[in-house]
């Protein structure tokens, strides 16, 4: 007999970041985590974790919304349901509730620890066994100015902690925007990639301007240049230019990836399992991007320990990530309410071992950052 469903918490945490984090639409100066505990009827548990970017700037779940969500309609429809009926549980929340994927990428998470506890096997081994134990991480330079992200830079190259960096532009001028990019590439030169995120902020005219100067510069990327719903704009600059395009709030699930590619988009895109609905879903539209040609990259809305290991476990069982990851969400933050971090080094990360996402909660920490 299945265990149940017994409880559903749903938990805001708010921490620092360790420098202001600045992106064309906000600067975060702290990050809001969603935790997600379900415990079952044999007294086991699993987390999850829904986190976004600046409450609703970045996307139209904020963290207050997504514990509203869980609270009132996901928790009364979990309890004392079979607690690994992963697939019933959806249908069920996806007939009752629309949207809401960073809500139910946390519930979905946290069925998935669940489920690897009882089975005592690893999150990734749930999914069909991981290809790679140690994943590659880029960082992000969003400090705002110049010659901080060009030392911050420096550092993280000398420690080997990172070797591709992404710069957060779009907030400023066309041309103020590429003179600090093309400063930060020629400072790093070939011993980094650099990459860019607009974030939304350009038109198509902007956008086309914009990328034969990024391309110029040696940039490698540029990341969802266009407002998200243009899927056409997206189309037609991925035609225009050798420097390819990374699509990420265009993109929630396997319907998006499907739609864009039938647009004429090549590229890229940034998988996340928020957007996706959770790391089961993610996979899915990870399988239509490859059938499509469109490289992989896995992407992060800057979550915590949990939500990062809740990625990990789903990009180390695909074959070919073309462009890396982002998993540094917990390098941004002050502090962390987990026992054990994750490990970063080699310009990486390490897939946790461990029954589920392989992470505990450091009860202590997790009291001193929840929201009273
Ligand atoms: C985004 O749009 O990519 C991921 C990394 C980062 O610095 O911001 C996020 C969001
Ligand atoms: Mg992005």
């Amino acid at each position: 007999m299945s265990a149940t469903i017994e409880s559903v918490d749903a938990i805001l945490v708010d921490i620092p970041t360790i420098r202001p984090h600045q992106l064309s639409m906000t600067t975060m100066g702290v990050q809001t985590m969603v935790i997600v505990r379900i415990k079952d009827s044999d007294g086991r548990e699993g987390l999850g974790e829904a986190t976004t970017i600046g409450g609703l700037a970045y996307g139209p779940e904020s963290p207050e919304g997504i514990k509203l969500t869980i609270d009132h309609y996901f928790k009364p429809q979990l309890l004392g349901q079979p607690a690994d009926a992963l697939n019933t549980l959806r249908v069920a929340l996806n007939r009752s509730s629309r949207g809401n994927n960073l809500a139910k990428s946390a519930i979905e998470t946290a069925l998935l620890d669940l489920f690897g506890k009882r089975l005592n096997q690893p999150l990734a081994a749930l999914l069909g066994g991981a290809l790679h134990t140690h994943l590659p991480v880029l960082w992000t330079l969003a400090s705002g100015d110049t010659q901080r992200d060009i030392d911050e830079a420096k550092q993280l190259i000398a420690e080997r902690r990172h070797c591709d960096f992404k710069l957060k532009i779009g907030s400023r001028a066309l041309m103020d925007d590429v003179r600090h990019v093309a400063a930060i590439k020629a400072a790093l030169g070939d011993q980094a990639s650099v990459r860019v995120d607009v974030n939304q902020a350009w038109d198509e005219a902007t956008a086309a301007r914009g990328m034969a100067e990024l391309q110029a510069a040696g940039i490698d990327l540029v990341e969802q240049p266009t407002p998200l719903k243009d899927f056409s704009a997206l189309a037609r600059l991925s035609a225009k230019f050798h420097i390819p395009i990374l699509a990420d709030e265009s993109l929630a699930d396997a319907t998006d990836m499907y739609n864009l590619a039938a647009a004429g988009f090549s590229g890229a895109v940034a998988l996340k399992i928020a957007k996706a609905g959770g790391p089961l879903r993610v996979l899915e539209q990870a399988a239509v991007a490859r059938a499509a040609g469109i490289g992989l990259y896995g992407g992060t809305m800057l979550e915590g320990t949990i939500g990062t290991a809740a990625s990990l476990h789903a990009w180390s069982t695909l074959e070919t990530l073309h462009w890396g990851t982002e998993m540094f969400g917990p390098l941004l933050m002050k502090d962390d309410i987990v026992v054990q971090p994750l490990k970063f080094h080699d310009n990486g990360v390490e897939l946790p071992t461990g029954p589920g996402l392989g992470i505990e909660i450091d009860e202590d920490k997790l009291a001193r950052y929840q929201r009273k």
